[in-house]
């Protein structure tokens, strides 16, 4: 796979709250089918075995897709699995470690809400950051929101790609536009949704007009 900022246009995080008796895969088939350009699957009770099972049923249809596939937190799966990449938050391994142990290609996340974390994060070798909360979300208890501003001064200080995160939703995306971000990522505003493939259709549409190409 080779890594362009394009992939990051509409950003899926996977999780099991919402799974309503259907299964991730079918899910996340859907989510694919109505345009998401990118997808991170995002567990956080599975033992390491369950979780690397999960990620290569996962790729084979994300591959189908030429969607680049990333493993939250852990980079022993990724490595495991052949994943596309990873993504890390700020209590996980350093990306300069990770940089090391999967190698110049694949593709390394970091989280930040501080300019100072996004330049630290950019020089140990992510390949693009996650930056939010942008709006108030319930889908992860300890998230702080930061102001648009902000997010609109990540993005000019860094060079590598910013993707937005945090509440967003198909009536609040218009607001991320001219702040110089390359993606969207959601949760809720998704796989929450009854008809997956129809929500990510609008949020793809709507990620369309706010991304700095
Ligand atoms: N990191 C910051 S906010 C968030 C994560 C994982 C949750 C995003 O979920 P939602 O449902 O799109 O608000
Ligand atoms: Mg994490």
């Amino acid at each position: 796979m080779n890594f362009t900022k394009s992939y990051l246009k509409l950003y899926a995080v996977t999780d099991r709250t919402w799974l309503k008796g259907q299964t991730l895969a079918f899910q996340i088939e859907e989510a694919l089918k109505g345009g998401v350009t990118i997808v991170q699957l995002r567990e956080k009770g599975l033992s390491t075995k369950a979780f690397v099972q999960e990620a290569l049923a996962i790729k084979a249809i994300t591959t189908r897709y030429n969607v680049p596939l990333i493993i939250n937190d852990n980079v022993e799966v990724a490595l495991l699995s052949d994943a596309d990449g990873v993504h890390l938050g700020l209590d996980d391994m350093s990306v300069s470690k990770a940089r090391t142990l999967l190698g110049p290609d694949k593709i390394i996340g970091a989280s930040a809400r501080t300019i100072e974390r996004a330049l630290e994060a950019e020089s140990e070798g992510a390949t693009y950051l996650g930056v939010g909360a942008i709006f108030g979300t319930t889908t992860k208890q300890d998230a702080k929101t930061i102001t648009l501003d902000l997010l609109h001064s990540i993005c000019l200080a860094t060079a590598i790609p910013v993707v937005a995160i945090g509440g967003i939703n198909e009536a609040n995306l218009l607001q991320l536009k001219g702040l110089g971000i390359s993606g969207v990522a959601v949760i809720s505003s998704l796989f929450a949704k009854t008809d997956i493939y129809v929500a990510a259709q609008a949020l793809s549409k709507l990620s369309q007009e706010v991304i700095q190409i």
